[in-house]
């Protein structure tokens, strides 16, 4: 009987180990999806910084302030040069990965999590003058 209770006892145990170590794993995952903050401006008619560069697998919060105007940024989803239009590798936090509006003077957050390496073109999509068209920046993703 006092044997059985021992070897019950042993089982509980381990199956606490395990569950604690299921835990630890989770803890893990979740800090390696810590935020990455940067701070980014935009005026006529550039980005800065830009290119920017973040790891693979990384939540990326984008903090954009306008300096003189309103502008726009829209980031493609998928990497330059790639022919899966519809395979994103950028995956955003809100729905609207579209057109971001960026007030001047106002932060706006725009974030998405990396997950195919490449360059990710984005440009200016709110038009603001002579030179939007030429409005761009990058983020490249490193693997
Ligand atoms: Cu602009």
């Amino acid at each position: 009987m006092r044997r059985l209770l021992q070897t019950a006892l042993l089982f509980l145990l381990g199956g606490l180990t395990v569950t604690a170590g299921f835990a630890r794993l989770l803890n893990t995952s979740r800090t390696d999806q810590e935020v990455q903050v940067i701070a980014m401006s935009a005026k006529k008619y550039e980005y800065s910084p830009s290119p920017i560069r973040v790891k693979r697998g990384t939540r990326v919060q984008l903090r954009i302030t306008a300096l003189d105007r309103t502008h726009g940024i829209k980031i493609n989803l998928s990497p330059d040069g790639s022919d899966q239009k519809n395979d994103s590798g950028l995956i955003f936090s809100s729905n609207n990965d579209d057109c971001f509006k960026l007030e001047k003077g106002i932060p706006t957050v725009v974030e998405f999590v990396t997950r195919t390496p490449g360059t990710y073109s984005f440009h200016c999509c709110n038009r603001c003058g002579i030179g939007h068209g030429g409005m761009k920046g990058q983020i490249v993703v490193e693997p």
